[in-house]
Order: structure tokens, then sequence, then C-alpha cells
């Protein structure tokens, strides 16, 4: 039985968080991933207030088990949301694409569990020192927002400058990576792309079956020029939009309107021309489409067998 600190600290039985992905992680997803052990997480994404607390009150109608919201800092709905967690007692908040600072104490007075991602070690002991309960540290890898640098070079990193459970994301999908991930020093793993087929995820066909498709080197970031940049899996959207960020007479304000509701066009809509597939570097790996108790019970499983036998390199 695959087993940490951050099992108990917030109930669950497995340590295996499901990536609160914006438009994907529905109160679906989130309650499957909840029932079957792990952390399911509702992606907050850009929803205003009452849109987020009818996710919240249909998830609690499908589990008793403890699930997440994933708030996304650069929302223009973030106050909203916050007070929406609060008062319906959501027990697990993560946070994304920014400092969380000026809601940890709100959030905390509500007796919510913190669980910040972090793309550095300074964000991690400055959270830290504010009370959250755990850290995720996302590696590059990861689809979506990204920082800078690799799981395997940010997790043990961050895993040495703090006291509090670590969690490790980016570019893990099978027992493999999270056995790595266990031996770099984090208690638990956050997987968004592996959930991506999941039986229980809503995406679009369209999406799943791009994902299936995704071969090693199909992801490009884009989106650095404007301070947030974004790994999505290429295709025509994308491709134009990298070449025409590398273009000094394209505007900032051009590139903005190129990428607005291009991942809603992509998860809903199903368009993998126009729209914007975000996705991890591990796609290449995900072949299959299984529910979300077959990943969960899975890759723990998988995970003990790969640990029970690391002692056959210690000779
Ligand atoms: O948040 C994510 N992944 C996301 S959010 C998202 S929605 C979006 N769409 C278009 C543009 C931007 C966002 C899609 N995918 N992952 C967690 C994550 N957080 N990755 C990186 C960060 C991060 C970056 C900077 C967290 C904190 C941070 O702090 C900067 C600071 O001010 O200290």
């Amino acid at each position: 039985m695959i087993n940490s600190p951050i099992c108990e600290l917030l109930g669950i039985k497995y340590p295996v968080f499901q990536g609160g992905m914006a438009w994907i992680a529905d109160y679906r997803l989130a309650a499957a991933v909840s029932e079957a052990g792990g952390l399911g997480i509702i992606a907050a994404m850009n929803s205003n207030g009452e849109q987020l607390r009818e996710q919240i009150v249909k998830a609690k109608q499908l589990t008793d088990k403890p699930f997440g919201v994933n708030l996304m800092l650069m929302s223009p709905y973030i106050r909203e949301a916050v007070d929406v967690v609060c008062e319906e007692r959501v027990s697990v908040v993560t946070t994304g694409a920014g400092n969380p600072s000026e809601y940890i104490a709100q959030l905390k007075e509500a007796g919510i569990k913190i669980i910040p991602v972090v793309p550095s070690v300074a964000l991690a002991r400055m959270t830290e020192r504010m009370g959250v309960t755990a850290v995720i540290a996302e590696g590059c890898e990861s689809g979506g927002h990204v920082g800078e640098t690799t799981t395997m070079a940010l997790v043990p990193q961050v895993a040495d400058a703090v006291n509090i459970p670590v969690i490790a994301a980016g570019g893990i999908a099978d027992a493999r990576g999270m056995a790595a991930a266990l031996m770099l020093g984090a208690c638990g793993v956050q997987m968004g792309t592996r959930f991506l087929t999941a039986d229980e995820c809503n995406v679009h066909e369209n999406y799943k079956e791009k994902v299936i498709k995704a071969k090693d080197i199909d992801t490009i970031v884009t989106g650095k020029r404007l301070g947030h940049p974004v790994r999505t899996l290429k295709n025509p959207m994308s491709r134009e939009f990298f070449r025409k960020e590398y273009d000094s007479t394209v505007t900032n304000e051009e590139l903005e309107a190129m990428g607005a509701g291009g991942l809603r066009l992509a998860a809903v809509e199903g368009d993998m021309v126009k729209g914007s597939c975000m996705c991890g570097q591990i796609a290449g790996m995900v072949k299959d489409r299984l529910s979300c108790k077959e990943i969960v019970t899975g890759i723990c499983s998988e995970t003990e067998k790969l640990l029970s036998g690391v002692g056959k390199w210690v000779k």
C-alpha cells in the first residue's frame, strides 16, 4: 500500500491528485477521482462565484470524500471564487498561475487546507511561512501555464527547502514517474494529462484522440512574450502563435486576442485547428482510456511493486 503523510493530512486513501485543468476538470471528474481514493480537484478557472458554487454542490452530491478546488489566480472573478470556497467549506484549495499570499488568511480562517502550485523554491518558502498545508512543485513538463524548471530539478530543491509535504507534478503519468517523484522527496503526485483520457473526463472526444495520438515531441510552449507561457499540443493555432510571437511587427494586443478563448474552443467545441489543446509532455505515453479508479489504483499498485524491487540496483 502506498501511503504518505499527505493521505492522513487530507483524509484520502492514495497520494494522487488530479490537476485542476481549466475547462476540463469539472465536478464529474473531480468526484470520480475522489471516489477512487485520490484527490479530485474542480477547476475554478474563470468561473464566477455562482458557477463555481454549482460545481461544488454537484460534486458534494456525487461524493462524500474530500475534494479540492483549484483557484486560477489570474481569474477576474478570483475574489468571488475565494468567498465561495470559504462559504462552501471546501476541504482543499490548490492555487495556480500566481502568488496566493493575499488570499491565504481568509482561506485559513475558513478551515481550508491550502496547497499552492509553486514553480520555484522562493514561492514554496514564502507560502510555507504563511501557513499552507503542503505545496505542489510543478515542473515545466506540465501542460497549461508553466514555470521554467523541470520536475527533476524542482522537486528535490523544494523538498530540501520546506518542512511541509511536497507533491510532485509535471511529466508524471505512470508508476515509474510516481516512484521517481517519491525518490525525489515528494510524498505524492498530481497528474493532469493522465486524466484527460479518463472515462469520466468530459473533454471533447477530438481532444482525447489528439492526446492519444501525441508523440514525445508534440507539445510547444507559447506566450513567453506575454509573460504567461503555456504548453499545448502542436497544431495550426499554436504554430501560428509561436511564429507571431517572434515577429516584432505583431503587437502584444494582437497576440492576446489570438489566444483568447482557445482552450474553450478545443476542450468544449473540439476544434483541433483553431483551439488550444493544453497538455503535458507526457502525452506521448498516454495511450489508453481508463476509469479514474483504474488510473488511481493502478498507478499506486504498480508503484508499490517498483519500490519493493529497488534493491536490485544495490549490489
Ligand atoms: O496554473 C497552472 N496551469 C494553468 S492555469 C491555466 S489558465 C491560463 N490560460 C492562459 C494563460 C494563463 C493561464 C492553464 N494552465 N499551473 C500551475 C502553475 N502555477 N504553473 C505555474 C504556476 C505559477 C507561476 C508563477 C505559480 C506561481 C507563480 O508565481 C509568480 C509570482 O508572482 O510569484
